[in-house]
């Protein structure tokens, strides 16, 4: 065990030289493709996943204007609607028209799995609403406005309070960290190698 230790850095430390320039730049490499890898988790980390109706979920008791106010909404975020499958369904709607009359005549698209993700793709307004019979009308709709992915705050329509502020820049600031950890991490590892 112990003995096998000397004879391991000898080997390291006696490599000819095309060897050694090779390691290295196979270090190099590694360290660049680590690099690539860690900006596209972060891309990921950047890109919100917002659980409609926070812990109360896709609900009729859950007050979705008052959920929408707290949140930011960005390019490339996603929407989960959770809720008991069979129970509640997500149909989006097509104008703001049909989400006041809750017109689900309209629908242009239709989930009911319960755990349905929508991805907000592009910037402006979209509608949802529950699909089953009632529910809408008791305010189990959502209507969200998605803004260009840096944008700093929501647009003027909603009064943005301090607390979704802090939160986004709370959650940029640990994914930022996250990053900066993962990397350290992998660097050590490749130098190691
Ligand atoms: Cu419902």
């Amino acid at each position: 065990m112990f003995s096998s230790l000397p004879v391991y850095i000898y080997e390291v430390d006696g490599n000819i030289a095309p060897t050694s320039w090779r390691r290295k730049m196979e270090g190099w490499y590694k360290v660049l493709l680590v690099l690539v890898v860690v900006a596209l988790i972060g891309r990921e980390a950047m890109a919100a996943q917002h659980a409609v109706g926070g812990s109360q979920g896709w609900d009729q008791s859950t007050n979705f204007n008052k959920w929408v106010s707290g949140q930011t909404f960005k390019v490339g975020d996603q929407l989960v609607f959770k809720y008991t499958s069979g129970l509640h369904s997500v149909v989006e709607l097509g104008s703001e028209t049909a989400y006041n009359k809750c017109d689900l005549g309209s629908a242009k698209d239709s989930k009911n799995t319960g755990n349905d993700v929508v991805k907000l793709d592009k910037a402006g307004t979209r509608y949802f609403a529950c699909g089953t019979l009632g529910h809408c009308g008791q305010g189990m709709k959502l209507k969200i406005t998605t803004v260009a992915a840096d944008a700093s705050s929501s647009p003027g329509s909603s009064s943005s309070s301090s607390s979704p502020t802090s939160t986004s820049a709370a959650s940029a600031l640990a994914s930022f960290i996250s990053m900066v950890a993962l990397l350290a991490t992998t660097m050590l590892f490749v130098l190691n190698m």
